[in-house]
């Protein structure tokens, strides 16, 4: 195991990482912008280096500063957290050329996953279940329209560098494709710098789940089963969880077989190494693959919480090379877990609510934990997601997990910012949710004020 761990991120998922490095006898490196100087993740680490001002990408997005507060400390690793330079492969490229582990997959992997549209086609031939979609990049309107008569309308433009929804736009008849399709080259050159975009057919409201994925470098790899995240905004997680309620106490068993094979034949195809999640869309009754991400989630402790597998801890064995002891047979579910993350935003308008944690006292109790980039005193200032924590509630079942989250939301006590706890106590007093009747557009319709 390395000696000394640069954490390339901020708020809650630096201090997570950060802890559990130390846990193992790891030293830790804290890089900070201006505006993050007096935040727990900078006061718990080892050490600690100004790499900018708040801007992102003169800091936490800056490679030069990153790669130069390692060699100044003597890091030998580099954990990206998620986010920022999470998934940009030239990163864990750069970080290879500098001698230093990049605590993710192999650049090779990375480059193979990049092109949405590219790793449709991969999987596919695998024998992988994708939604019906084109073979590969459209390069013009033409190649679009023939596309989506054999896809079947409603079709969905998907920006081939995108992911996490960005630049997505669905058309239901040849008129409205033709301006989609300008539409979605144009943002997709916008937002990433490469016009490629490819369609999909749309599913109205499916649900999302996801599989988590964890392999060495050794060839063994497996999967952490799956989590759901159909409660979302805007293409903003807002509650996550596990299991799915689709699968949880046995049911659809041969369905959840499908997507855990589906999802280890995924990244097995890439040639994935260390924590990754794999998405599918399930409408229907059936599962699709539409990408994968190179990255631990943001929503990876309830994972950790109804599986007992330590993901951080893993990341960091694996990435020195150490062999995963975990068997595919030894992960089973225990219980259930629900994620809610807090925002510093106006609950019912949704504007972001930076501002002084005057009071900032949150609940503990039986199956309680808080992941919290913030302390009673500190400011979140408005230059990044405004996602200030994760209130994480277990349960042995998902019926005692909501009481517990309904609890501890209403005595969570936040005073100087405005939050979503609001938003969130809505949407555990809806039946549809209770009920388990989720999908990726239940704050449509659900939770209303
Ligand atoms: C879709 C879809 C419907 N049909 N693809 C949005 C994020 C990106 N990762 C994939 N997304 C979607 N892809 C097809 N063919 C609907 C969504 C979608 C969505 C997916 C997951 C979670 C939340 C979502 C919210 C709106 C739309």
């Amino acid at each position: 195991m390395f000696q000394k761990l640069l954490i390339a991120n901020r708020g809650e998922i630096a201090r997570r990482i950060g802890a559990v490095a130390r846990g193992m006898g790891v030293k830790t490196v804290a890089v900070y912008s201006d505006a993050d100087v007096n935040l727990p993740f900078v006061k718990e680490a080892d050490e600690a280096v100004r790499i900018g001002p708040a801007p992102a990408k003169d800091s936490y997005l800056s490679i030069p500063a990153i790669l130069e507060a390692a060699k100044k400390t003597g890091a030998q690793a580099v954990h990206p957290g998620y986010g920022f330079l999470s998934e940009n492969g030239e990163f864990a490229q750069a970080c290879a050329d500098a001698g230093l582990v990049f605590v993710g997959p192999p650049p090779e992997a990375m480059a193979r996953m990049k092109d949405k549209s590219q790793a449709r086609k991969l999987v596919s031939a695998a024998g992988v279940p994708v939604v019906p979609g084109s073979d590969g990049v459209l390069p013009d309107v033409q190649s679009a329209l023939e596309a989506a008569e054999r896809i079947g309308y409603p079709v969905l433009c998907k920006a081939a560098s995108g992911g996490g929804g960005i630049g997505m736009a669905a058309a239901k008849d040849p008129a409205e494709l033709e301006k989609v399709y300008r539409q979605c080259t144009d943002r997709a050159k916008a937002a990433f710098g490469r016009e490629g975009v490819y369609l999909e057919r749309y599913f109205p409201a499916p649900r999302h789940i996801e599989v988590q994925i964890l392999g060495d470098t050794h060839g063994h790899l497996i999967h952490g089963l799956e989590r759901e995240c159909s409660i979302q905004r805007r293409h903003q997680k807002v509650v996550e969880e596990a299991p799915s309620v689709l699968f949880a106490n046995g049911r659809n068993a041969a369905l959840a077989d499908t997507l855990f094979t589906a999802a280890v034949t995924a990244a097995k195809t890439f040639g994935y190494a260390n924590a990754g999640t794999v998405e599918f869309l399930y409408s229907d009754g059936q599962v699709y693959f539409i990408e994968m991400n190179a990255r631990l989630q943001v929503e990876h402790p309830v994972t950790e919480l109804t599986t007992g597998l330590d993901l951080i801890g893993w990341q960091l064995r694996i990435a020195s090379g150490e062999r995963l002891t975990v068997k595919q047979e030894d992960v089973t579910r225990k219980g259930a877990a629900l994620e809610f993350r807090i925002y510093a935003e106006d609950p019912v308008k949704y504007f972001p609510s930076p501002g002084p944690l005057k009071v900032f006292q949150p609940p503990t109790g039986e199956g309680v934990r808080l992941d919290s980039g913030y302390a009673e005193g500190d400011v979140v200032t408005p230059n990044y997601d405004p996602m200030i924590a994760k209130l994480i509630i277990s349960g042995a079942t998902r019926d005692e997990a909501i009481a517990r989250a309904v609890k501890a939301l209403e005595s969570f006590r936040i005073e100087g910012i405005k939050t979503n706890i609001p938003l969130h106590l809505r949407i555990l007093k809806d039946p549809a949710f209770s009920a388990g009747e989720l999908d990726t557009h239940f704050l449509d319709s659900h939770a209303k004020p």
